[in-house]
């Protein structure tokens, strides 16, 4: 690591001691369960890198970024249209909120029986622990569950917030009114950016980000071969990094990945054998660097070879229209996209069950685990639903409730072996 990136970080403001508490724990964690994988692609030595300079090189670049006028934006959500954020020359970065270490932190304000995920970010913000959250100019929160939608109050009196309201429903008045957010939004975004959004940067952006969706989609529809030629794992880690790399690099190293890939499959090479039992997740996202599930899947002698999550397919699972030509229509287009992401923060949300089911019949898997992180009372309610609609076509299913903790990994290695058994048999 290169030696200025302490005084960067003391620059930034960061609580140095906490901040290489944090870095000492997650090195060792990485290199156990990433570098270890047998057979893995060589494309995968970006993502490595990638990760070794997580706090080094990609914040100097984001400082490098503002140092030329242009604004940095942190996000949680993939209702946040990262499309307008890049069209004005600013850059969206999905910010760290899947580890432990910043939980207590936010339990000396927050109450304990919170989400991990919204304890995690806002750890890292009160306790100065996360350069992105500092390099950020604005975070852009969105109404989607009460958790979240409460805590950006918090957040909002020690950084800057800009909250969009999400509907609840799919109608023509929520439609209006996601419609209205989006120009609200737009009008934000041109206030923190001095750039004004036209035909053609919009049009420029969307190309640029539905190229990331592209990749993304090849990287992650390579899994469906048997057998798999990438591991779920570093397929997640792919799809966590795309969150707040350089766009058009990640695009590209991507695209790598996918080509090498392919190139496996033509050859019938794996990094599991050929038959190894193939299980898809679904359900709460996993936020950098929560890998506790797939870990616990690959360790267990499966893969995962789908995630029906924000992690996954609800992120690459469709691409904004391009053909549309007027600013109104681009707009438009914006609206279809963000309106077509079925998270459970909508009632009804009986399209997340054609997502579950168009991902299990075509990756090949034999199992699902309903995934959840503790006190997410949206996916907890659609459990239900999911649990259901599984029994009925006689498709095996665990459901788990996790956290970020290490206490819960042998009762979540048990569940998992069993349902690996009963694919197996
Ligand atoms: S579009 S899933 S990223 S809201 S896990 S904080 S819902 S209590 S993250 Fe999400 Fe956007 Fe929906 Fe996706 Fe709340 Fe649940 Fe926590 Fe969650």
């Amino acid at each position: 690591m290169a030696e200025d990136w302490p005084q960067m970080w003391k620059e930034l403001g960061l609580e140095l001691e906490n901040h290489d508490k944090l870095m000492a724990a997650l090195g060792p964690l990485y290199l156990e369960w990433f570098a270890g994988q047998p057979n893995r692609p060589e494309a995968m030595r970006y993502f490595d890198f990638v990760i070794s300079e997580v706090h080094g090189l990609r914040i100097k670049e984001l400082l490098d970024h503002k140092g030329k006028g242009g604004a940095v934006v942190g996000t949680f959500c993939l209702f946040v249209p990262e499309e307008v954020v890049v069209a004005l020359d600013g850059v969206a970065v999905g910010l760290c909120a899947g580890t432990d270490f910043s939980v207590p932190i936010a339990e000396a304000e927050l109450p304990r029986n919170l989400c991990p995920l919204i304890k995690s970010f806002y750890g890292f913000k009160r306790g100065k622990i996360c350069p992105y959250f500092e390099s950020a100019d604005v975070v852009v929160g969105e109404t989607t569950c009460d958790g979240k939608k409460k805590v950006y109050e918090h957040l909002g009196k020690i950084h800057p917030v800009y909250v969009m309201e999400v509907p609840n429903k799919k109608g023509p008045a929520d439609r209006e009114l996601w419609r209205a957010e989006l120009n609200n939004f737009v009008a934000a975004m041109e206030e923190i950016t001095g750039n004004k959004l036209s035909e053609d940067n919009l049009a420029a952006a969307v190309k640029k980000v539905n190229a990331k969706r592209r990749a993304l989609r090849r990287v992650h529809e390579l899994r469906w071969n048997d057998p798999a030629p990438i591991s779920g794992k570093d397929a997640l880690l792919i799809m966590q990094i795309s969150f707040y790399d350089d766009l058009e690099r990640f695009t590209r190293k991507a695209d790598e990945v996918a080509d090498e890939l392919e190139k496996r499959v033509a050859a019938g090479e794996g990094v599991f054998p050929a038959g190894t039992p193939r299980l898809m997740v679904s359900g709460t996202p996993m936020a950098i660097p929560n890998w506790k599930v797939h870990h616990v899947v690959e360790t267990s002698a499966a893969a995962v070879v789908a995630e029906e999550m924000c992690t996954g397919f609800r992120y690459y699972k469709n691409t904004v229209n391009e053909d549309a030509k007027t600013l109104d229509e681009m707009k438009e287009a914006l609206v279809d996209h963000y309106m077509d992401i079925n998270c459970a923060c909508f009632t009804p949300n009986e399209p997340r069950l054609d997502d579950i089911e168009y991902l299990y019949k075509n990756s090949g898997a034999q199992g699902i685990i309903h995934a959840t992180l503790s006190f997410c009372t949206p996916y907890l309610l659609e459990q239900g639903s999911v649990k259901r609609f599984a029994a009925e076509r006689d498709i095996p299913l665990v459901a788990v409730e996790t956290d970020y903790s290490e206490g819960d990994v042998g009762q979540l290695k048990t569940r998992v072996e069993a349902l690996i058994e009963q694919v197996s048999t």
